[in-house]
Order: C-alpha cells, then structure tokens, then sequence
C-alpha cells in the first residue's frame, strides 16, 4: 500500500480559510507594532516560509524559536510547518544550560530569536556544527541576519509541502522533576483536535472574539489560546510582548476590550488584590479561562462576584498539548475542574494499576485525538508517559457523585507555582550551594489564596546563625540563580531532616509539617 494519508498541513487548516472566506482585511494579531490583517499574516507566513529554503533549511529538519510574543511569533511557527520544516519555540526564561542542552539534542539547523533574548545563546552558537543560521528579530541584530530584512525579500507565495494529519509538525521542551527538558513532539493534526474540540465544542469562541492570553505563546496552553483558537475561527489576538502584570493585563482589559481572557490562578488573585480591574459593565468579557493549577473556589467566587462573569477551570498538559478536562460556560462547579472535553476519555487508575471506584483518588490518565507521540530521543521517559493510547498526566484527582473530577495534587514531587512546573530538586540543588547551608529540602506549602508556592526547610552548617538574616539572604541567592519564581516564599530551619534509613528524605513528613 503506497497510500500516504490525505493532505493536510497544520498553516493550511489555520489560515487559508480565513481568506477563501473573506476575512483578508480583518485584524488577526494586535501587538506593540499595531494591528495584522490575515492576510498580512498570511503573506508573511509565506515570505518566511520561502526565506527558510532560501538560507537551506530542509524539510523535516528542525529551528529553535525562541521569542517573545509579537507578529513573529506566529509568522515563523506556522511558516516552518508551511514549510514541513519543525518549529521548536522554547521557553524565553530557560537558562543557558537549559538552551545548550536544547541545542545539542534537537541539533537545530536555525535559531529564530528576538533581539533581547540572544544573550544567552551567544556562547554556545560556536559549539554546535548543526546550527547553521541564527535569524534576529528587532533591530539590534548585531552580526548576525535580520528577521525583517529576510522575509521582507521574499515572495508572498508559497505552497505548503506535502504533509499529513500524522507528519512531525513541532516540538515543545517541557521540565521534568530530575534532568533536562524533554522535546515533546506533536503531529499537523494536533493544533486543530484541540480546536475543534476544547475551544469550540467546549468553550464556544466565535469569529466576533477578541482573545488575550497572559500565558506565553511558547507554553502549550499560551499557544492554544493566542495562536490556534483564535486563527480556527478568524478571531483577533492580542499578543502582550513583556510580563503579564496586573498593570498590563489591566491596560489591556481597559484599553483593547478583550471578549475572552485566558490566565492563571495565581494572576487572577493578583488581578482582584490590584484593585485595577475594570468594573463589572466596564469591561468586554464574556468569560475567562483558566488553567496551569487548580483554580480555588474562592477566588473563583471573589472573581464572578467583582466581574460578574465565570472562569472556566480546566487542565490540560504540554503532552494532550491543550485542556482535556474542563468546567464549561452555563456549568461551573467551584472547586472542580470539570468534566472531559468531548473527544476525550479519561480514567483514574489506582496503584494496584487498576481502575479506582468512583469517589477514589487515582492517578490521571486521558486518551484524545491531540496527544504527542513521545519525547525526543528519551525512550524510557516515552515509555512511561505514552502508553498506547493513553497518556499518563502526573496528576491525582477523584471523581464526585455527579461526575466533577476535583484536583488532589501531584503523583511526583512536581509543584507548579503559577502554572508553570518547578522541580524541588532544582531549588534544592541551588540552596545547596551557598556557604551556609548543610542540607535543604524543598516542598509546596499553600499561600493566604491557596495557591502553592515553594517552602524550603534548611538545615544550617552553623547552629548560632542568625536565621533571619540568612533566610534574607538565601532566597535572593535562588533568584539570582534560576527563574525568579523559584524561590522559596517561606524558609524554615531545622536541625535535621527528616530521612529512611537508607538517606532519602522523607519528602510527605515535611509536606505534613507544612
Ligand atoms: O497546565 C495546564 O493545565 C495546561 C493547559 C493547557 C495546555 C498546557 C498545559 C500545561
């Protein structure tokens, strides 16, 4: 059988509806530079899609885009799958160990990055006899070629090479609790499964929607929300270049009057503690979504009180590559993260490996048409999580009577701290290196709004030092060594911790203490 599958390319189900159906002219993406018709967009896609031939990139071979939200963000990812070439957007706060390790195991033949990012990068741009071409975007492009100038020498035409629903369309790094990242590849079909079925059948959006989404677009859930949903159906983006802080998420609130807002826990309690969120009536919403961590149901209540609209709480992982399980418009169980999307199965599995009785806490399994097929070059890890056609999610949750399945933590020693994960080890492995500290351990205690956060319990070198002092002192140390919002809110010391006897520490007698 020579049958290779129908065609179907990932840019293609985007985009070229939104032109055949006479949306050329209408805004897709507002960022810092101004407003993008669709068919900007799509000339764009294409002008990049053939500057990738032109400096020798070939299909199937892979580019690292690490950038910030903003036009190019889009025109690259979805000109390289035009293209059948693997966009790899990376986090745009990984370290420059993470990004050399990224590298070397994508053996990426181009880096697409924006002008304030490269600096980590720099060092490492000699080392790796693959990377062909680094492309900057903005204009301190220093030696090196220029975004703009290179897609502005092409032609708007291009015609997408011959993929199907089942081709390698793009990776995304996602951490780990031990080791490196791990390159999760996702097939063309996969980007609009999330579509069609979460956002549309799910959460309803509409052609006439205004989409803003705090969570990057190199996040898995950020590129759902500012990225395909918004495209599937020609709505608007609006694309928030720098940090997401109540003071711009507010601006934007205000000013561009979004009709769905898509954030996390942690950003809607410092929304409603800001006191700069539009009143109820002075604002365009219709809902908004959250995801990242489980969403308390008092802040949910706080929320719908002061802007008279729901959050839909739903969860989704990097691997299912958007949200499989979510509360919906018309039906929203505080508490809860609701029920699958439709298209979705999902199943708690108990430790006997069997099937948990409703009302049992299991471990998280689901089953869907948008589930990555394996990490890149980590069989082992593959092995574990992809399992069949069933993906294992790290998650514990319990099914109530009516069917609501409600959170119940982690199954590894992972915390997510404002939706993002952070592995203890890692906060560990950095406490450990100052000069005063003998042994730490790290676990997620919660906050005044019930999010977790970091604690970390010390054992101290010197018994007479000043804890205060040193508590100070060690959580700047962490900030200065990994993303800031790894470092512990709370330090407790101790004169010893907790330990089996053959020395692990005894990780849930501290969560307890907690
Ligand atoms: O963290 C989540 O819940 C999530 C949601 C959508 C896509 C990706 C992720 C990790």
């Amino acid at each position: 059988n020579t049958d290779m599958g129908e065609f179907f390319n990932a840019t293609v189900d985007l985009i070229d509806h939104n032109i055949t159906e006479g949306r050329g002219q209408k805004t897709a993406v507002i960022d810092k530079s101004g407003s993008h018709s669709y068919q900007a967009l799509s000339d764009n896609i294409n002008r990049f899609a053939n500057a990738l031939k032109e400096v020798g990139v070939q299909q199937e071979q892979r580019i690292i885009l690490c950038l910030n939200d903003t036009i190019d963000f889009p025109v690259c990812f979805l000109g390289a799958i035009k293209a059948g070439i693997i966009p790899v957007p990376v986090n745009t706060r990984f370290t420059e160990t993470d990004y050399a390790f990224i590298l070397k195991d994508s053996r990426a033949v181009a880096l697409i990055v924006s002008d304030d990012l490269l600096a980590p990068f720099e060092s490492h741009l000699e080392s790796y006899p693959a990377l062909k071409s680094i492309i900057v975007s903005g204009s301190n492009t220093g030696e090196h070629k220029s975004l703009s100038d290179l897609v502005k020498a092409q032609s708007p035409e291009f015609s997408a090479v011959q993929t199907t629903r089942d081709d390698m369309c793009f990776w995304l790094y996602t951490s780990g609790t031990t080791g490196m990242p791990k390159g999760t590849v996702h097939l063309h079909g996969n980007l609009s499964a999330t579509a069609e079925l979460y956002a549309k059948e799910t959460t309803g959006i509409r052609e006439d929607d205004i989409m803003f989404s705090a969570a990057k677009l190199f996040f898995a859930y950020g590129l759902g929300n500012g990225l395909t949903f918004p495209f599937s159906v020609g709505a608007t983006a609006i694309l928030l270049e720098g940090p997401p802080t109540p003071e711009t998420v507010c601006d934007i609130l205000h000013e561009q009057a979004p009709t769905i807002f898509y954030g996390v826990p942690t950003l809607f309690a410092m929304l409603l503690a800001s006191g700069l969120l539009p009143k109820n009536g002075e604002h365009n919403l219709r809902f908004c979504v959250s995801a990242g961590e489980a969403l308390p149901a008092d802040l949910l209540t706080r929320w719908q009180k002061q802007m008279g609209i729901d959050i839909l709480d739903g969860i989704g992982s990097t691997e299912m590559l958007h949200i499989f399980l979510s509360n919906r418009p018309g039906d929203v169980r505080p508490g809860s993260t609701g029920k699958p999307v439709t298209g979705y199965k999902i199943r708690l599995q108990g430790d006997d490996g069997l099937p948990v009785p409703r009302g049992e806490m299991g471990a998280l399994e689901i089953s869907g048409p948008s589930s990555a097929v394996m990490y890149w070059n980590q069989r082992d890890k593959s092995l574990e999580t992809f399992q069949g056609p069933w993906t294992r999610a790290g998650d514990k949750y319990y099914q109530d009577e009516e069917g609501y399945y409600i959170y119940c933590g982690r199954t590894d020693d992972m915390l997510k701290v404002g939706g993002i994960y952070v592995s203890p080890f890692e906060v560990e492995a950095a406490l450990i290196e100052h000069e005063a500290v003998l042994e730490a351990a790290v676990v997620g205690k919660e906050d005044s709004d019930q999010l977790v956060k970091p604690k970390a319990i010390i054992v101290a070198k010197q018994a007479d030092i000043d804890h205060e002092i040193l508590a100070e002192e060690l959580k700047q140390f962490v900030k200065e060594r990994l993303a800031a919002f790894k470092y512990p809110r709370w330090i407790e010391f101790v004169d010893e911790l907790p330990k089996t006897s053959t020395g692990k520490i005894q990780r849930f007698k501290l969560r307890d203490s907690v």
